[in-house]
């Protein structure tokens, strides 16, 4: 099944189209592709390098509780949303430190200049991590997937919880065509740093097996989407517990497949390695929300993964 990924990454180098982008690194771009992985035949987890299992189970756990503060992620080791973070402090009246303008591309060039965003990020984390008042302030990243997916705010100033009602739709009325998740929502576009990449996501229920469809808008095939692919596998088995449902697909369409051009040479290493095993996953089996899990309720076993391959994050 991994081959599925590979496929996609061969595709690109091969067909692929020079695209310039908003991050000014220049992409290699296909538009429309879609993979399929059958979650009954293990854990979509590649094998060819290693993911961080860790990363993408504490933030679907934070997704999951509706939380839009880094805190929580700190709390857990995960870094993944910082970035995101910081720009909105360093751009607000309490941020007093050197000027940071443009740090994402300037770590990239500047020695001296990196060694201060390094010491200012640990600073900034510190603080969200020791200071409760700080953290409510400063960690908050507004209406991110956490907010659309649990609590979508409606005209008349309520909201809908769009996850529970999935859920619930699920086990009522299994054989609806309506069981959505939407995350792209257009007021608040406009407003966002990072809008929606995993944009809407759709279950199917058929034969006693929950499948899960994502539409994701723009994908980072060499870094993103090995995440992506993980994360709504896990999901997938999340709610197919609560459900009480075996595990069926999960397919995956891309929008703007791309692969950055300073990973054309990591993808290409990639595609030497030799495909092994998907590892399985074991799920706390008393444990029938979805709301509830923790952590140590969700484990990894057998995933023996070729090492990591280091490639920049364009921002
Ligand atoms: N990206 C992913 N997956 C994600 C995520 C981001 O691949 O889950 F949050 C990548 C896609 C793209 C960039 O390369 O991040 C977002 O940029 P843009 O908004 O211009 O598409």
């Amino acid at each position: 099944m991994e081959e599925a990924y590979l496929a996609l990454g061969r595709k690109i180098l091969e067909d692929g189209h020079l695209k310039e982008d908003r991050t000014g690194t220049g992409t290699r771009s296909i538009f429309g592709y879609q993979m399929r992985f059958d979650l009954s035949e293990g854990f979509p987890l590649l094998t060819t390098k290693r993911v961080p299992f860790g990363l993408i189970k504490s933030e679907l756990l934070w997704f999951l509780k509706g939380d839009t503060n880094i805190r929580f992620l700190l709390q857990h080791n995960n870094h993944i949303w910082d970035e995101w973070a910081f720009e909105r402090y360093i751009k607000s009246d309490d941020y007093q430190g050197p000027d940071m303008t443009d740090f994402g591309h300037r770590v990239l060039t500047d020695e001296t200049f990196k060694e201060s965003y390094e010491n200012e990020h640990k600073k900034f984390c510190d603080l969200i991590l020791s200071d409760e008042k700080f953290a409510a302030k400063h960690g908050e990243l507004g209406n991110i997937y956490g907010a659309q997916w649990r609590h979508w705010e409606t005209k008349d100033n309520g909201f809908i919880d769009q996850l529970k009602n999935v859920i619930d739709m699920i086990k009522k009325t299994p054989d609806s065509r309506r069981l959505i998740v939407s995350a792209w929502n257009p007021e608040d576009v406009p407003s966002m740093a990072l809008p929606p990449c995993h944009t809407m996501f759709q279950f199917y229920v058929n034969d006693g097996k929950l499948s899960c469809q994502l539409y994701q808008r723009s994908g980072d095939v060499f870094l993103g989407v090995p995440f992506n692919i993980a994360s709504y596998a896990l999901l997938t088995h999340l709610i197919a517990q609560e459900t009480g449902l075996e595990v069926g697909d999960f397919v995956h369409t891309i929008g703007d497949a791309h692969l950055y051009t300073n990973h054309i040479d990591q993808m290409n290493e990639q595609l030497t390695r030799e495909i092994r095993s998907f590892p399985t996953i074991k799920l706390n089996q008393e444990k029938n929300s979805v709301f509830d899990f923790e952590m140590e309720d969700i484990v990894i076993e057998g995933y023996d993964p070729h090492p990591t391959i280091k490639a920049p994050i364009a921002v």
